[in-house]
C-alpha cells in the first residue's frame, strides 16, 4: 500500500482498526455511515484513500459509455427525470433505436476507449417484445468485445435470466435515495419493488450496478441512509453510481437548492469506505462540476465515470476534455 509514510497522525494499531472494521463489516447502521459523513474532511479523505489503495489501483479508472436506446414517454413519476411523460421537459417520446444505430454507437465508444457500454430505456419495465429487441442488442454489443450493461426498469421473474443468456454483464437499477425520503421523489414504484428487481438480477448471476442521486434536497442523514442501504445489500453491488442531480427544467426537482460540492465528495468517500471492493462511479452531474471537485471525488475513491458527451438525455463532458483531465491527474483507463 505504501501508505505508512503518509500517516504520521495514525498509529499502526489505529490503521489496523480501520482495515479490520472494513473486513468485518457485515452491516452498516445509518448512524455509523452518518458518523463517517460527519468526520473532519481531511480525516474522511484519508480513511477513504487507505481503503481505496488496499483494494484498487488509485491511478486507474473504468470508463463506461451510455446510450439511451428508448428515450422519453415514461409512465413513471420520478421527480428528477426528464424522460417522464408527465413533465414538460422538451424530451419527446421516441422510437427505440435500431440494431445498426446501437452497434455503430458501441463501436465508436470502444474506439474512444470505453470498456463497457450501458443501454438505458425509459420504461417502467420491459414488455416481452422489448425483451426480444434488448436481447438482440445485448448480444450484438457483447460480440464487439465490450462489457454490456442495461438499465430498463423493473424486471419480472425470468427476464433477468433472458438478459444473462444474451450476454448481459451488468444491470443498473438504483435505489436512488434513503427509504424515508423516497416517497417525496417517486410514488409510482416502491422501494421494495427496487429491491425485488435487484434480487432478480442477483439471482440470474448478473453483476449489480446500484446507486443513487444526491442533491435532491435530502438531508445528510438521508445520504447516510442511502449509503447504508447499498452497503447492506448482501452482497453489496459490484458497481455503485453516485449521481449528482442534473436539474432539468420542467421536472419537479428543478430549482432545488444546490448541494455543497464537498457534501457530494463526502458521499463518494462514504460509499468507498463502506463498499471497499465496489467500483464507485462518479456519475451524472460532472458537466456542472469543476475539475477540482472531480479530482477530490477520485481522491475520495471514485474509480469509474460515464465517458462520452451524453448521458441519457443530458450532457456529459466531451471525451477530449475527459482525456485532458485524466492526463492532468495521471489517471489511466482500465
Ligand atoms: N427507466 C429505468 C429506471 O428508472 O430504472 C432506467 C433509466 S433511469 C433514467 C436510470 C437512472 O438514472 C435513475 O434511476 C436515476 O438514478 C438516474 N437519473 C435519471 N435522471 C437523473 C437526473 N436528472 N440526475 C441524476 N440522475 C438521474
Ligand atoms: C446511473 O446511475 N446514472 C446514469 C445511468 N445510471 C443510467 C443515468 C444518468 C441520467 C442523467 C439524466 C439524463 O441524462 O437523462
Ligand atoms: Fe422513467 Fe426511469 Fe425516468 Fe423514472 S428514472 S421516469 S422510470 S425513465
Amino acid at each position: 500500500m505504501g501508505s505508512d509514510s503518509l500517516t504520521p497522525n495514525l498509529t499502526q494499531k489505529q490503521t489496523n482498526n480501520i482495515i479490520d472494521r472494513v473486513d468485518d463489516a457485515a452491516r452498516w447502521t445509518v448512524d455509523q455511515v452518518q458518523a463517517l459523513l460527519d468526520m473532519p474532511f481531511n480525516d474522511l479523505m484519508y480513511r477513504a484513500q487507505l481503503i481505496h489503495r488496499q483494494y484498487h489501483d488509485a491511478n486507474a479508472i473504468q470508463l463506461s459509455t451510455l446510450i439511451s436506446v428508448k428515450t422519453g414517454g415514461c409512465p413513471e413519476d420520478c421527480g428528477y427525470c426528464p424522460q417522464a411523460a408527465r413533465y414538460h421537459t422538451g424530451v419527446d417520446n421516441q422510437d427505440m433505436l435500431s440494431l445498426e444505430e446501437v452497434v455503430s454507437a458501441a463501436t465508436a465508444a470502444k474506439a474512444q476507449g470505453a470498456s463497457r457500454f450501458c443501454m438505458g430505456a425509459a420504461w417502467r419495465g420491459p414488455k416481452q417484445r422489448d425483451m426480444d429487441k434488448m436481447t438482440e442488442l445485448v448480444g450484438a454489443v457483447k460480440a464487439l468485445g465490450l462489457e454490456t450493461c442495461a438499465t430498463l426498469g423493473m424486471l419480472k421473474p425470468g427476464q433477468a435470466q433472458q438478459l444473462k443468456d444474451a450476454g448481459l454483464d451488468y444491470y443498473n437499477h438504483n435505489l436512488d435515495t434513503a427509504p424515508e425520503f423516497y416517497d417525496e421523489i417517486i410514488t409510482t414504484r416502491h422501494y421494495q419493488d427496487r429491491l425485488d428487481t435487484l434480487q432478480e438480477v442477483r439471482g440470474a448471476g448478473i453483476n449489480v450496478c446500484c446507486g443513487g442521486i444526491v442533491g435532491m434536497g435530502e438531508t445528510r442523514q438521508s445520504r447516510a441512509g442511502l449509503i447504508a442501504q447499498l452497503a447492506n445489500l448482501d452482497p453489496y453491488p459490484e458497481s455503485v453510481p453516485i449521481n449528482h442531480l442534473v436539474q432539468v427544467k420542467g421536472t419537479p426537482l428543478y430549482g432545488t437548492a444546490a448541494l455543497d460540492p464537498l457534501e457530494f465528495v463526502r458521499t463518494i468517500a462514504a460509499a468507498r469506505i463502506t463498499m471497499p471492493k465496489a467500483m464507485v462511479r462518479l456519475s451524472a452531474g460532472r458537466q456542472e462540476m469543476s475539475e477540482a471537485v472531480q479530482a477530490l471525488c477520485f481522491l475520495a475513491g471514485a474509480n469509474s465515470i460515464f465517458y462520452g458527451d451524453k448521458l441519457l438525455t443530458t450532457g456529459n463532458p466531451e471525451t477530449d476534455h475527459d482525456r485532458g483531465l485524466m492526463d492532468k491527474l495521471g489517471l489511466r483507463a482500465l
